[in-house]
């Protein structure tokens, strides 16, 4: 499949997807969410030798939300159909089992913020506005963002910003848990890619695994989850990978996987 409306790069362990639609701020379409879910696939599923993956934007927004000129005059059906389709594509990238870190590089509105919260790590440039401006259009946020930033941050602070719809800064997206750190806008890709290369250093398996369970653990209760932890943990010895880490630790030597 060919990409209009995002580049997907691979350096050596870490698949870069770039949002680029840059004139509409790279607003979602369908056409852009398929071809988000294609690459998101391709490194998932069809590149093994990518371990981790970063979403960033071109230009001046992350994702400033779904495309309001798709939107505005969508019969209630195909307005659900598109608010599957972003679920959809959302919950793949939150499941499957890489690691995706959001290069926050500018606005992160509405589908943006939900792209963002879809992810496992959200890094923001100091730049970054980010928020659920939806209600400012008549409507809710669709793409999970009801579910996932109120999980995330709490349901007080989701009411707040999806009730007044206001946008806030990087400072207070850390402040309130939304991201993971902040960095100069210069320096964000950089920042990112070494995250990037220290995660894809470590057992894949390993944090394949930890992905897993501590997704599935957080929707069940502690006796579950904890459960899930047994398993996963004991599946760990049947990779090699444990071995390597284990023999490599006591033999003084960097593990080879
Ligand atoms: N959709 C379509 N076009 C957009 C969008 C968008 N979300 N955001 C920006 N654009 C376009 C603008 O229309 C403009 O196009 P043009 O140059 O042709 O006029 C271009 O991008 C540049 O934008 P601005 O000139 O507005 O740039 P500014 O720097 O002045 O402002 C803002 C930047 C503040 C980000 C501003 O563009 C803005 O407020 N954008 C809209 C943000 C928003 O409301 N997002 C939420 C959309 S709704 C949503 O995401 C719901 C998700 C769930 C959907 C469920 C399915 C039904």
């Amino acid at each position: 499949m060919e990409f209009k409306n995002i580049s997907l790069e691979i350096r050596e362990r870490v698949g870069i997807i770039k949002m680029n639609r840059p004139d509409a701020l790279n607003a979602l379409n369908t056409e852009t969410l398929l071809e988000l879910s294609q690459a998101m696939h391709n490194l998932s599923f069809e590149n093994e030798n990518v371990r981790v993956i970063i979403l960033t934007g071109e230009g001046k927004a992350f994702v400033a939300g779904a495309d309001i000129a798709v939107m505005k005059d969508m019969p209630p059906l195909k307005a659900r159909e598109f608010s599957h389709l972003g679920q959809r594509v959302f919950h793949f990238i939150a499941t499957q089992e890489k690691p995706v870190i959001a290069a926050v590089n500018g606005f992160a509105l509405g589908g943006g913020c939900e792209l963002a919260l879809a992810c496992d790590i959200r890094i923001a440039s100091d730049k970054a506005k980010i928020g659920q401006p939806e209600v400012n259009l008549g409507i809710i946020p669709g793409f999970a963002g009801t579910q996932r930033l109120s999980r995330l941050v709490g349901i007080a602070k989701a009411k707040e910003m999806i009730f007044t719809g206001d946008m806030i800064d990087a400072t207070t997206a850390l402040s309130i848990g939304l991201v993971n750190q902040v960095v100069p806008a210069d320096q964000l890709m950089n920042f990112c890619l070494e995250l990037a290369n220290k995660i894809a250093s470590k057992g894949p398996t390993a944090v394949k695994l930890a992905k897993t369970v501590i997704n599935q653990g957080i929707q069940a209760n502690l006796a579950t989850g904890t459960s899930y932890e047994k398993e996963a943990f004991s599946l760990c010895f049947a990779t090699g990978e444990q071995k390597e880490g284990m023999y490599a630790f006591l033999e003084k030597r960097k593990p080879n996987w």
